[in-house]
């Protein structure tokens, strides 16, 4: 198969970028989109590829005099934008659909060479987005509110939901365009505007999302600060957690950032909206469908090089069935194919060499508390793409309660579990951790299932029967319990986070009659 050397991953990234519509250097970018007192930003970055270690760009991280400048845009695009109708501005947000149709092949290889993702992952996250683009459009008409009966005579009672103002959205690496879309596709038909600061290390595809809506926005006449975007790392990420101007913070990435970015937000009284770690697990019980058990999981540990929120980390397997369980994951894991994203693999490479470091220490202590390594576990090198970081994906039999296995360690790990009574114990199993994301079971057994899914059961915000933890649909409200943030994004009413509710009383009659019968006549 051809390999791309190293330079042709970065040609191709900015051929990419070109097609889109960006210019071919980040400082660039910055002038034309900014042009902020201080200048193009600072600090540069050096942006690689985890494919083959190539630079791709220097991105210059935001002068906090460029981020002044930024949030005023966004307050007075807000003014502009607030005013619009919620079905008018669902208009732009099918526009914006439509702009990503257009470039869902450019932007999901983009993705690939930024992020490591294989290609149709590359292209599903491109997908996400637009399928969230067309909720919000649907949305943007049904905002509803509640009526109620008033107490009193003459009275009338009703909610209604008021946009918040500036939403800022702190995004991870590992899905570094289709959070952002989730979010500020739906702030933006609740008439917020949004400022997005992206992952340091994928700043190429935020850059290129954000072209695409900004000319959505330019093409209807309508103020790029809208959508708001700056580069930088943890420093720019506190400036909007501490920024009273930023109404909501919707943050995804580690339990730890979620911690300092919650922490700072609630000291100014601010909102936010939190999806940070998971550690998610499969229950496979004795009456479950093997082949589509183990396929679940292949897809939910080793897809996207284990570097999902949604991750299946660990897999509770019950005793009669751990053998054969055990044996055809072995077998699968041998078979899959490591290597460049692009060219038709399964596995391509973590994110950097950090990521590859804390796969290998997790592997040594997760050994050193006992854990017995089945297959895979050692860094692997793919020929002509020497600078890059790729790893087997790994099984690790091993307890519960081990410290490693307590963490969430984003690379492909799994830990194999036995459990040996009824689904109850496997169900205590999977909840004995702090995270709380995702989960799953298989089982044909109608009231395993059901257990699963009960107050009793899975104490995630995601729990799934004869499907995978990893691979939500946008449909559902997305988010988790206990340190995973307690934060939910995407389908259902998750919309209501971008809003303030409004409690209205209305008295068209002629006297001030008091709630709960209280009289107080002067
Ligand atoms: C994440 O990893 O941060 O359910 C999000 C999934 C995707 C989203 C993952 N739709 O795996």
């Amino acid at each position: 198969m051809h390999t791309l050397s190293n330079a042709a991953v970065a040609q191709e990234a900015h051929r990419l970028l070109a097609q889109m519509g960006c210019p071919a250097s980040l400082s660039a970018w910055y002038l034309g989109l900014q042009a902020g007192p201080a200048g193009p930003g600072q600090n540069p970055i050096a942006v690689t590829s985890p494919i083959d270690g190539a630079e791709l760009a220097q991105a210059p991280s935001a002068t906090r005099a460029d981020y002044d400048h930024l949030l005023a845009e966004c307050q007075a695009a807000y003014a502009v934008w607030s005013q619009m109708p919620a079905p008018k501005r669902g208009e732009i947000v099918r526009q914006i659909g439509d702009a990503l149709r257009q470039h869902k092949e450019a932007l999901g290889k983009l993705v690939s060479i930024e992020a490591g993702k294989i290609t149709q992952e590359g292209l599903g996250e491109v997908q996400e987005m637009i399928d969230i683009c067309d909720f919000a459009v649907g949305l943007s008409r049904q905002l509803y509110g509640l009526t109620m009966h008033s107490e009193r005579p003459q009275h009338r009672m009703y909610e209604q939901w008021h946009p918040l103002g500036v939403v800022g959205i702190i995004s991870a690496f590992n899905f570094p365009v289709a959070v952002w879309s989730w979010n500020s596709m739906l702030a933006a038909i609740c008439g917020n505007v949004c400022i997005w600061k992206p992952s340091e290390k994928t700043p190429l595809t935020a850059v290129a999302t954000h072209y695409i809506a900004s000319k959505v926005l330019a093409d209807n006449g309508l103020p790029a600060g809208i959508f708001a975007l700056y580069l930088g790392g943890r420093e720019q990420g506190t400036w909007m957690a501490e920024d009273p101007r930023v109404a909501l913070v919707s943050a995804t990435g580690s339990t730890r950032m979620g911690r300092a970015v919650g922490q700072a937000v609630a000291q100014r009284m601010g909102k936010t909206l939190l999806e940070l770690g998971g550690n998610n697990a499969i229950i496979i019980t004795p009456s479950a469908d093997l082949e589509m058990a183990v396929r679940a999981t292949v897809f939910g540990a080793a897809g996207t090089a284990g570097q999902r929120c949604t991750t299946t980390r660990r897999l509770i397997v019950h005793a009669d069935v751990y053998d054969q369980v055990k044996d055809r994951l072995v077998a699968v894991y041998q078979k899959l194919t490591i290597g460049n994203p692009l060219e038709g693999n399964l596995v391509g490479p973590l994110i950097d060499e950090a990521a590859v470091q804390m796969y290998e220490s997790a592997l040594a202590s997760a050994q050193a508390e006992g854990g017995r390594l089945l297959v895979g576990g050692k860094r692997r090198a793919v020929a002509g793409l020497e600078g890059g970081h790729y790893v087997e994906p790994a099984i690790v039999e091993a307890q519960n309660s081990y410290t490693t296995v307590q963490e969430e360690t984003f690379a492909p790990i799994l830990y194999l579990i036995k459990y040996n009574g009824g689904v109850e114990e496997a169900v205590q199993i999977q909840n004995d951790v702090k995270q709380g994301l995702s989960s799953a079971i298989f089982t044909l057994n109608m009231r395993e299932a059901e257990y699963f899914l009960s107050h009793r059961g899975s104490d995630c915000g995601i729990a799934n029967v004869n499907i995978g933890t990893s691979g939500a649909e946008i449909g559902g409200a997305f988010g988790g319990e206990k340190e995973t943030g307690g934060g939910r994004e995407s389908g259902s009413d998750a919309w209501r986070n971008y809003m303030r509710r409004q409690t209205n009383t209305i008295n068209y009659g002629t006297a001030l009659p008091l709630a709960q019968g209280i009289s107080f006549d002067v």
